[in-house]
């Protein structure tokens, strides 16, 4: 398209006009530049093995530096975040948002409060974004955020401190139109209803700066419920395609947050039954099922009394599995819903032999690759997160909508669009996935349908 490609010595190196080699070569680059993290790394990976042949058949990506431009952040930004615990005492957290990619639209991801939070699971966060957030059709930018604050045990009023310091220095550099977070692990609606009155009071500006507000100032009906169901119709579209459905299936979920809850809620609809929950501690396994009623005790005990799992175990007098993860019991579904790397390679192999068919990730990047080799070498329907999981994003993009025209869609508009992205998201997968012996390889396919469209907008725009 006679772009200008001004060629460079390629990785370590130096040899003029030298292109990368394979994906390997590039992976020993990025391991260079970014050290020692690990997610970050593990995130790539994934990505470029997959779009490695694309590459090859379309050099100009190449000749361009697609690949280097895009696996680094635009904008990383680390600040300090001091707040007074309720003795009066200074505490001092980090706070961070990745600004990743913005050549479809505004920076577009969540914020993840959790100790474990740190500069490489953020980098891998905002890096699936930018492919998630392409593919669910919306003009949404890649970014997330966060902070190393551990919400558990924490009072109301030091959240909100937390949340008010947070949003002090974050204020500076989002808006509607250029960055817009949401939740993810330990941020719901408590925390975004913090957030955003400190952008308020600050800006002193009414606009959709924040995604997963609470229904009365702004927000959207089924974002709470969007993640969890959108991954259920993703896995539903799944089973299809080996004319197959929930209908009487067994399902393993883990987690017991946002996304683990609403996709038991929508297995239940689709006549499924949810056999299991988990926390950082253990497993719930209920061969008899998590029903309505069930559900709604899990709503309670983790929305509002903020308890553990194992208090399910104890009341309805069934099996708690300390320390353990799902993985072990029989299950035709599998939906991992916690956070990553939570199915090794020998819980994926176990999950296999024990019966499951389909795996579709509520969570992000919730498979180790050695587990998302077992799924793809045994050729069961497997749908990683960056598809699977888009319908969180998709109706966060759905409420950025609905506050710039200043309306509100009813449940049933914003469910039956959430249905149809999910649905256009699996033809994305099919399309580029689609091997010739039939399998479906979603990976390849989200990773490739994701990558076209942030690539082709970069050429566009320009060496920027
Ligand atoms: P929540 O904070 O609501 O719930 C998280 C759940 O996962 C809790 O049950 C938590 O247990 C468990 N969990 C968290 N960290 C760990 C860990 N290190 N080991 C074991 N269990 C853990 O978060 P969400 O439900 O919102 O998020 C779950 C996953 O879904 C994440 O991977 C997130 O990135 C992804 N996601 C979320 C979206 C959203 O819209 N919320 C959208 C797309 C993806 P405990 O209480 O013990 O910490
Ligand atoms: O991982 C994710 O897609 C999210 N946590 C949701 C992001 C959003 O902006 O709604």
């Amino acid at each position: 398209m006679g772009f200008p490609v001004q060629r460079r010595a390629w990785g370590l190196i130096p040899e003029e006009g030298k292109m990368p080699s394979s994906a390997k070569a590039f992976m020993e680059y990025v391991v260079a530049k970014n050290p020692g993290e690990k997610e970050f790394h593990q995130a790539v990976e994934e990505v470029i093995e997959s779009i490695w042949p694309y590459l090859q058949q379309h050099p100009h990506y190449l000749e361009a530096r697609i690949p280097e431009r895009i696996v680094e952040p635009e904008r990383v930004i680390l600040f300090r975040v001091p707040w007074l615990d309720d003795k009066g005492q200074v505490q001092v957290n980090k706070g961070y948002r990745i600004e990743f990619n913005g050549s479809i639209g505004p920076y577009k991801g969540g914020l993840r409060f959790h100790p474990t939070v740190n500069l490489s699971i953020l980098k891998f966060l905002g890096f699936e974004q930018v492919f998630k957030n392409s593919l669910t059709t919306l003009p949404m930018g890649g970014g997330k955020g966060g902070s190393d604050f551990d919400p558990k045990g924490k009072s109301d009023n030091e959240v909100m401190r937390f949340c008010q310091s947070f949003m002090t220095e974050l204020q500076r550099h989002i808006g509607p139109n250029t960055d817009v977070p949401a939740g993810d692990i330990g941020v719901g609606g408590r925390e975004i209803g913090y957030l955003f009155g400190q952008y308020k009071r600050m800006r002193n500006e009414f606009t959709g700066v924040l995604t997963g507000k609470g229904i009365n100032w702004g927000g959207s009906l089924i974002r709470p419920e969007a993640t969890g169901y959108g991954t259920v119709y993703f896995a539903e579209e799944m089973l299809n395609t080996r004319g197959d459905s929930f209908k009487g299936k067994t399902v393993a979920v883990s987690g017991s947050g946002n996304v683990a809850q609403f996709a038991v809620e929508k297995v239940l609809e689709l006549g499924g039954l949810p056999v299991t929950l988990s926390d950082s501690n253990g497993t719930i396994y209920d061969p008899k099922g998590i029903d309505r009623d069930k559900l709604e005790y899990v709503m309670d005990l983790k929305n509002i009394k903020r308890g553990r799992i194992h208090e399910y175990a104890e009341k309805y007098n069934c099996e708690y599995q300390e320390g353990q993860r799902p993985w072990g019991v029989e299950c035709t579904v599998a939906l991992p819903c916690a956070t990553q790397n939570e199915v090794s390679g020998e819980e994926a192999a176990a999950l296999v032999k024990n019966g499951c068919i389909c795996i579709a990730e509520g969570a992000n990047m919730p498979t180790v690759p050695e587990g998302i080799d077992v799924f793809l070498k045994e050729k069961v329907l497997y749908g990683p997160g960056k598809a699977a999981n888009a319908g969180g994003v998709a109706v966060s993009g759905l409420e950025m909508s609905q506050n710039s025209m200043r309306i509100g869609w009813t449940r049933e508009e914003v469910d039956g669009r959430l249905h149809q992205i999910m649905k256009d998201i699996h033809s994305t997968c099919v399309k580029y996935g689609k091997q010739e012996d039939g399998f479906i390889n979603y990976v390849s396919g989200a990773n490739i349908g994701g990558f076209i469209k942030v690539a082709d907008s970069m050429l566009d725009l320009g060496v920027v």
